[in-house]
């Protein structure tokens, strides 16, 4: 029987059934075939690396048997031995510094169970307020501004499908052509009417997709989205495109925000982002036309100092344009890790408690220690977001024990070479994982843990679609659910309250956590999922006991006090590139072929073939500039560290950028040169804008 689930990967969670082959052991193959199945967000298509997936369950290098690192090695140990020695050092680590000498960093990655679980360990068994996630690299600022503006963050508030209808998309910093193949199913609509509008300082494969089709691409400086946004709003402001009854009924603040925008005519936006002022103008009407208009952001437009103030200016336009809450046009994000969502929602981030409740609320405080059965002053108040906690690792008063669940941060971290630095200082790092990431290899305690394909749970997709991950084939022997072992180790540590290890029970235990909440999954349950699974599991949080979800949002009201959207009147900070002469802006991001930190995908044979080492694409103008040829050594340089790449030249790049994806280690890991400089408001640190020299190797080392 093939087990119907959900690709490994990323939040467009493409559906797939596993087939386990029979006969097969490790090291001869993976061991259940995928299919592509229908469903609404891939309709049965799947990219590359979903249809790879599988390789991973048979990787010659997968973690069997807990270690332990002794005599500077890490050696194989028995699952009792791991545990106490992690639960003792704990216990000493504790007692000599506190309960926040301990932090926890979580994943994206986890299921909502497990997630969950995380939470309720950080805060009950270790007694720590210091977790917090890698969501914070990933949509933290998006989430601020909806927040903000909505009351609610929910990165769709919309099935991706509808989309499909739309005539007019905006889409913003995402290169889904790479990073969700899939959806540009989605975008066909558009792409008909002419109507797909790309801004990225690259010639994305997105971007080129407008090239064939009538759309537009827009090619801004990085970081001066800001700028445009306010630009196209004052067009839309200045022209009488705007949707005054819907901005009179739905929404405050318009007065601030007309006088915001004002000084941002097209030519002005021009000078500070290179987008020429006539294309401002046709963007802005094109977008004030459209009969289905979408505005959509990723990462390209969120990930810097001032990404929750950018999403917030893309939001002002959707609003100052009626779009919000209205079937057939809208706003959202794209929400990138497989459950991004879900595990923003469950208590992973530092000021959270299960139902995207506030940590410092006395009534959430309540509701979730009366189902932890523990006093609310049991549970510690907010700690610190990710950037802090993992700059404070070996500091006085800072952290002096560290476990991992779901992330790679050495690799993916900003500033990834002050986190070694970090992780090396530290009394204890354990580290659950199915392989040895970067990061568990500097490891005191590695822990193996079940994937995907071996286990049972659910994920919320980029849609808020709560889906069943489900189990294809039993796990290698000596490997535990992550659920078995915080529950094992909340007992060694003495915790108060029940550890359920079943997915199923501990998705019960969340939802009547999260009940009452803003990501309320009171009315789900695996049954519940299980049953819907043959109608095309459409349940969309917010799903309270006795309802049926909600696929859409802000049809009648925004979750405000008054239920109205806010619009934020927001202006750039820093118009300065920053450069300086002989400097280039560094932009990173992402390549089909792999995933995150890669240590997934880099073990997948097919895929590490086809992009088996880093390489800093570069304008061909700008290399002839540098004395560069295609396919030499170069190394990209500034004070922070340097990368050794192999040139791709590439008109697809702006004269003064170079691009390098973040998902290579060692000498290839592009955030040894990105800054741990973050957004105030979200904590969201800047991976998209870096000063950097470029140099070939060679050149360097005759000079
Ligand atoms: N293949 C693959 N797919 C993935 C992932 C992966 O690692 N690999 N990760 C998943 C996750 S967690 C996420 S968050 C998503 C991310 O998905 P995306 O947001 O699509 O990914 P990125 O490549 O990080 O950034 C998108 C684009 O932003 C552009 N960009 C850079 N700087 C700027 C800027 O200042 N302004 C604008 N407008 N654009 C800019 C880049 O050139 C890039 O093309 O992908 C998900 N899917
Ligand atoms: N320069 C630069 N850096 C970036 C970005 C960028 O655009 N540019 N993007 C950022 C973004 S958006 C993100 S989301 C982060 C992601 O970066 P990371 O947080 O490093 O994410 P992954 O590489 O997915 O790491 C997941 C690790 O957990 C393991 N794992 C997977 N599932 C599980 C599980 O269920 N349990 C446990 N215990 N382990 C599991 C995997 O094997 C892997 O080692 O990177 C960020 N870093
Ligand atoms: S688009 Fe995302 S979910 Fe779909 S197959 Fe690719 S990685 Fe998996
Ligand atoms: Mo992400």
């Amino acid at each position: 029987m093939p087990a119907d689930t959900h690709c490994p990967y990323c939040a467009l969670q493409c559906a797939m059934s596993l087939t386990p082959v029979k006969g097969r052991d490790v090291g001869t193959g993976a061991p259940v075939t995928v299919a592509g199945r229908a469903f609404p967000t891939n309709r049965g298509g799947l990219c590359k690396k979903g249809w790879t997936s599988a390789d991973l369950l048979a990787t010659p290098d997968r973690l069997t048997t807990p270690l332990i690192r002794r005599a500077g090695r890490l050696q194989a140990a028995t699952w009792e031995d791991a545990l106490e020695f992690v639960a003792e050092r704990l216990r000493t680590i504790r007692k000599g510094h506190g309960a926040d000498a301990v932090g926890v960093f979580g994943g994206g990655g986890l299921t909502n169970e497990k997630a969950y679980l995380l939470g309720k360990f950080a805060r009950l068994a270790l007694g720590t307020s210091r977790i917090d996630y890698n969501g914070r690299f990933c949509m933290a600022s998006a989430a601020a501004a909806g927040n903000r503006a909505f009351g609610i963050d929910r990165g769709m508030p919309f099935p991706v499908t509808d989309l499909d209808d739309a005539d007019t998309i905006l889409l913003l910093g995402s290169n889904v052509g790479a990073t969700m193949p899939p959806f540009i199913g989605h975008l066909a609509g558009a792409r008909t009417a002419g109507g797909l509008v790309v801004v990225d300082p690259r010639r994305s494969q997105t971007a080129q997709l407008t090239a064939d089709d009538g759309g537009i691409h827009l090619q801004p400086a990085p970081g001066t989205d800001l700028a445009l946004l306010l630009g196209l709003t004052h067009v839309v402001l200045a022209e009488g495109l705007a949707d005054v009854s819907y901005l009179a009924e739905r929404t405050t603040g318009i007065d601030a925000l007309r006088r915001s925008v004002a000084p941002w005519w097209p030519e002005r936006v021009q000078e500070h982002t290179g987008v020429p002022a006539r294309l401002v103008r046709e963007v802005a009407r094109r977008l004030a036309r459209g009969r289905g208009t979408y505005i959509l952001t990723g990462r390209g437009v969120e990930q810097h100092v001032d990404g929750t103030d950018t999403a917030t200016a893309a939001i002002n336009l959707a609003l100052v344009l009626g779009l919000v809450g209205r079937p057939g046009s809208g706003y959202g994000t794209l929400t990138g890790q497989g459950n991004g969502q879900g595990g923003r929602e469950h208590g992973q981030k530092c000021d959270q408690l299960p139902g995207y409740r506030k940590i410092t609320d006395p009534a959430a405080r309540a509701a979730v220690a009366a189902v932890w059965g523990v006093e609310p002053d049991r549970i510690p108040g907010p700690g610190v977001p990710a950037v802090e906690l993992l700059r404070m690792l070996g500091r006085p008063g800072g952290v002096r024990a560290l476990l991992v669940h779901g992330s790679n941060v050495v690799v993916s971290g900003p500033d990834a070479g002050a986190i070694r630095r970090g992780l090396q200082s530290l009394d204890l790092l354990v580290v659950c994982d199915f392989v040895l990431s970067e990061t568990a290899e500097l490891a005191d305690v590695v822990l193996p843990v079940t994937q995907w394909a071996e286990e049972e749970g659910t994920m919320t997709n980029l849609e808020g679609r709560v889906l069943r991950r489900r189990k294809a084939l039993d796990p290698p022997a000596g490997v535990r659910s992550e659920l078995v072992v915080l529950a094992d180790l909340a007992r060694r540590l003495g915790a108060p309250s029940a550890w359920p290890t079943d997915p199923a029970a501990v998705f019960d235990e969340l939802a009547r956590a999260s009940a009452g909440g803003i990501a309320d999954y009171s009315g789900l349950s695996h049954a519940l999922l299980d049953a819907q699974s043959e109608t095309g599991e459409a349940a969309h949080w917010p799903y309270p006991a006795d309802s049926s979800g909600t696929p859409r949002l802000f049809l009648d009201r925004f979750a405000t006090d008054d239920g109205r959207a806010r619009l934020v009147a927001v202006r750039p900070r820093d118009l300065e590139t920053g450069r300086l002469p002989g400097e280039l802006t560094l932009i990173t991001g992402r390549l089909l072929e792999h995933y995150q930190s890669g240590a997934q995908t880099r073990r997948v044979p097919e895929l590490s073939a086809a992009q088996p080492e880093v390489r800093a694409e570069l304008h061909p103008a700008t290399a002839a500039r540098l004395g560069i040829a295609d396919g030499d050594a170069v190394i990209v340089r500034n004070v922070r560290g340097e990368v050794v790449a192999r040139a791709l030249l590439t008109a697809a790049m702006r004269v003064d950028t170079v691009f390098l994806p973040f998902h290579f280690a060692g000498r290839q890991c592009a955030n040894l040169l990105t800054e741990a400089a973050v957004d105030p408001t979200s904590a969201m640190p800047e991976f998209k804008r870096t000063a950097v020299t470029v140099h070939r190797a060679d050149s360097e080392a005759a000079a």
